[in-house]
């Protein structure tokens, strides 16, 4: 096992639509145990492969408080979405920055897991938050780009005194 290093922005590499998986292989079951380490040692609650520059569909999660409910999501998509919550998101290539933004409040996702099954996961709450903003990960899509320009503005503002 090994801690990956994960991009943080101005980097234009998190800009980068990832590819479907075509067969899950040896490699990429080591980079989902890879990205779960890195992600726990953050500490993080989500990590996609986009944020350690690997620009294929795979994301890992885990919102329980035990840190013991670890997801693996290959070629995840959103087949149905429903409501509206407002929740505060951080990111892990975007350090020290938080701030709320608007989803939808349920998801129902279909994906492989690490076996290449299908499945359909529904979620609400935090999971739901944390499949939607991951898989805007492997979209090149980053939380701030769903602010006004001003508040994204302010954030890049106070991420680069922070990097500085
Ligand atoms: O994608 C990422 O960078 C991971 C990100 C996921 C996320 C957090 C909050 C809302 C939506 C998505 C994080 O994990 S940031 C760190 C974090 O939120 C956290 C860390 C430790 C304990 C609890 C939360
Ligand atoms: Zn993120």
């Amino acid at each position: 096992m090994s801690q990956l290093n994960i991009l943080t922005l101005p980097d234009s590499r998190l800009k980068t639509v990832a590819q479907p998986i075509i067969e899950i292989n040896d490699d990429i079951k080591q980079l989902a145990t890879d990205m779960l380490e890195t992600m726990y040692a953050a500490p993080g609650i989500g990590l996609a492969a986009t944020q350690v520059d690997h620009h294929i569909q795979l994301v890992v999660l885990d919102v329980s408080e035990e840190k013991n409910r670890p997801l693996v999501l290959i070629n995840p998509e959103i087949i149905e979405q429903a409501g509206l919550q407002t929740h505060e998101e951080g990111c892990l290539s975007v350090p020290g920055i938080y701030a709320k933004v608007k989803r939808a409040d349920q998801v129902v996702v279909k994906y492989q897991d690490i076996d290449g099954t299908h499945q359909e996961l529904t979620a609400d709450g935090l999971l739901a938050v944390c499949i939607q903003h991951e898989l805007d990960h492997l979209k090149g899509i980053v939380f701030l780009d769903h602010l006004s320009i001003l508040k994204r503005k302010l954030a890049l503002k106070k991420l680069s005194k922070e990097l500085a």
